[in-house]
């Protein structure tokens, strides 16, 4: 349960991040999200330098995994 309010809370982040509302989130723009700015390479998993919404929840997926109960902030 705690882990999806975590995921929700990052979610709010994502779309008061994305500034010009076209549903990705480029590096400038992970700039007010410092956890997406610092992460940005490995969750923008199609280096096309513009993270979704799907690729930040499956970094989340893959974070789990990596790093059992941690979180990410
Ligand atoms: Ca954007
Ligand atoms: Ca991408």
């Amino acid at each position: 349960m705690a882990e999806s309010q975590h995921e929700q809370v990052l979610f709010i982040d994502f779309t008061l991040a994305d500034s010009n509302r076209n549903g990705e989130l480029n590096r400038d723009e992970t700039k007010s999200v410092p956890v997406l700015y610092e992460h940005f390479d490995a969750i923008d998993t199609n280096r096309n330098d513009s993270i979704t919404g799907d690729e930040v929840i499956e970094f989340m997926a893959n974070w789990r995994k990596t790093h059992e109960g941690k979180m990410l902030h």
